[in-house]
């Protein structure tokens, strides 16, 4: 038996923030409901209510679970439901959370995200009445014990507080268009430095090319080949480099996440590497019976070639969650190796003499757009998530 202090859970206590939730609301369509139970919290409240609770752990310092829980996988969560697939059988179990888990999870917006592998046992009826539970009908419920630890996790910064998008990931698809939005390069970068971090591996993936000349971005992306980052240019739309884009995704065991600006078309996408996709996607809105003409929540979608992709929801912005403004350039590939040649070891990069990454700007080393990149990221990175 080990006491901890936990938290009361945020939604215990009266809400003090004065900001726009719905603004959020409509920038990201994230988990609605959740959405104000994340509040963050003004200080001294939240730190003087806390109590004191007793967990059995185990070895890993996780919480034990009964005999009877089964192991799943988490494939989309939506406010207080989170759909489960069951290993054994592959059916989905609608399971609501353990509190304790809750209670224990302080710095995090959701307890669990698509991706996550859980233990989870099976229990009768929860009694969900909620609107939100419409879709939910005839699907066998359940209760999740326990969540395993986390790797390739693709987070990002949301009211102050660390919003995982997906977890257990090998690879990100950075999807931007080549028009109708235009490429955002800064929000590319932010993702290849969150991919970085997590050891995700990144692949820029430039969708619509059937809607401008492509050759015009062909330099800006040869940026990132000769850093070894793959980049393909497809268009959902006639097909083009749609081959290219399945072998990268279609792998036995090969875990995916697709993420970008909305309408970039993340989801078309996924349906033209899938066949039949469409069809699985109504068969996973059976959950959800509102029609979705854009993704709300990220998703979890099997493969035929065995792996899988999480499609999610459009980003506006992405801040980045646990990078310290000096760490940024060095999860720059083309700037990392200039860093130590700099003539101060706490060289800002800027304005100092002998700084071997501006010198290697000025002599076409390293992309002018990168560094400009690098430096935005690194002085903006505090500011609230919606600076722009
Ligand atoms: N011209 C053209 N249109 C495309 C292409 N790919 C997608 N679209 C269109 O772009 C729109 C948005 O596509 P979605 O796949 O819904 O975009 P998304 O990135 O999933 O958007 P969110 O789910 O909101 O994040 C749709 O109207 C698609 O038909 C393409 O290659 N060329
Ligand atoms: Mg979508
Ligand atoms: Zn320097």
């Amino acid at each position: 038996m080990k006491k901890v202090r936990a938290e009361f859970r945020k939604n215990r206590l009266s809400k003090t923030r004065k900001t726009d939730v719905t603004r959020e609301f409509h920038q990201e369509t994230l988990d609605e409901d959740q959405t104000v139970r994340a509040e963050r919290i003004s200080g001294k409240g939240s730190m003087t209510r806390q109590r004191t609770i007793q967990l059995d752990q185990d070895s890993d310092g996780l919480i034990a679970v009964a005999g009877d829980a089964r192991p799943g996988l988490v494939i989309r969560v939506h406010g207080l439901n989170t759909f489960v697939e069951d290993d054994a059988t592959g059916k989905i179990y609608v399971c609501a959370v353990r509190r304790l888990l809750k209670t224990l999870s302080t710095d995090q917006r959701h307890v669990v995200v698509a991706g996550d592998r859980v233990f989870f046992r099976p229990a009768p009826s929860l009694g969900t009445t909620s609107e939100e539970s419409a879709g939910t009908a005839g699907l066998p419920e359940g209760i999740i014990e326990r969540v395993e630890p986390r790797t390739g996790c693709l987070s990002r910064t949301s009211w102050r507080r660390q919003h995982v998008i997906v977890s257990n990931v090998d690879q990100l698809l950075i999807v931007t268009s080549l028009a109708e939005p235009t490429i955002k390069w800064n929000l590319i970068d932010r993702m290849i430095i969150m991919a970085e971090k997590a050891q995700i591996r990144p692949v820029i993936c430039v969708n619509k090319i059937d809607l401008g000349d492509p050759a015009e971005i062909v330099p800006d992306l040869g940026v990132y080949t000769r850093m070894g980052y793959e980049v393909l240019m497809v268009s959902a739309e006639t097909g083009q480099g749609v081959e290219r884009l399945r072998q990268r995704v279609q792998k036995k065991g090969l875990r995916s996440v697709v993420a970008g600006q909305s309408g970039v078309g993340k989801s078309s996408l996924l349906n033209a590497i899938e066949e039949g996709l469409a069809l699985k996607t109504s068969h996973v809105s059976e959950m959800n019976q509102k029609g979705r003409h854009t993704t709300t929540a990220a998703e979890l979608i099997r493969l035929s070639s065995g792996g899988y992709v999480v499609d999610t929801p459009g980003i506006r912005s992405f801040d980045l969650w646990d990078v310290i403004p000096t760490e940024v350039c060095g999860f720059y590939r083309d700037i990392a190796p200039f860093i130590s040649l700099c003539k101060f070891q706490d060289c800002t990069h800027t304005h100092e003499a002998g700084c071997a990454v501006r010198d290697a700007v000025a002599d076409g080393l390293i992309e002018l757009r990168r560094y400009e990149t690098m430096c935005q990221i690194r002085d903006s990175r505090n500011l609230p998530e919606d600076w722009e």
